[in-house]
């Protein structure tokens, strides 16, 4: 039995298969090609009606999406992989806040970024709109690179945290702005580029 996660090049499926892949979990890749919009096909809505990759597709069959939820489920579902810090320590609730944080303070406004139209309307300024929802990106990421206690990551050990805060921090905000002022960010980045089992598909992804 092998977990199926639908994605794309260079979306936040990355992480989920870095995860999968640092579980020791075989997966398949069902590409989702967000080129040719086929992530708004009403086949794609039958498995995600909010029709956005990733969705995964668990051994029992069932399908989960929202890509935190998905992270954290295969950590709930290979425990013996560690990809999350222990329950009930301060280091577990710092990486359920950071991935709480992407998800909801980053994510929502990436999609603005690539289809400022959908929230604009007719009469609006998708171009002004866009430049609004790059600089909110921009101020989540310097609250992120604040953030980062680790060296390289974001807590004392690598977590599930690490793949989910680095995957979405490739979008949005330019590699020069990023460069000059996430240091840490980048680090930490480049430190998953460089690790055995997650490394090659990090470079599939973003090299
Ligand atoms: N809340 C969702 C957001 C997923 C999302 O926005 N995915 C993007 C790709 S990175 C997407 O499918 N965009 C295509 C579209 O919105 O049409 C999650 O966390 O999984």
């Amino acid at each position: 039995l092998r977990y199926i996660v639908y994605g794309t090049k260079g979306s936040s499926n990355c992480a989920i298969e870095c995860a999968l892949a640092e579980a020791r979990a075989p997966y398949d890749l069902v590409d989702v090609s967000l080129d040719i919009n086929a992530q708004l096909t009403d086949e794609f809505a039958r498995i995600n009606p909010t029709r956005k990759i990733p969705a995964l597709c668990l051994l029992s069959g069932h399908v989960i999406t929202e890509s935190a939820a998905i992270l954290l489920t295969i950590a709930d579902r290979h425990p013996r992989a560690r990809l999350l810090p222990r329950s009930r320590t301060p280091e577990r609730a710092q990486a359920l806040r950071w991935m709480v944080f992407m998800a909801s303070e980053v994510y929502p406004a990436v999609e603005i970024v690539d289809y400022p139209e959908r929230f604009t309307g007719r009469s609006g300024h998708p171009e002004e709109t866009r430049d609004l929802a790059r600089e909110r990106v921009r101020n989540r990421f310097l609250i992120l690179e604040q953030a980062i206690a680790g060296e390289p990551w974001l807590g004392p050990a690598f977590s599930l945290a690490d793949l989910y805060v680095a995957n979405l921090t490739r979008w949005s905000v330019g590699k020069e702005w990023r460069a000059e002022h996430c240091p840490k960010i980048e680090r930490l980045a480049q430190a998953i580029a460089e690790r055995p089992v997650s490394g090659p598909i990090w470079r599939r992804h973003f090299g």
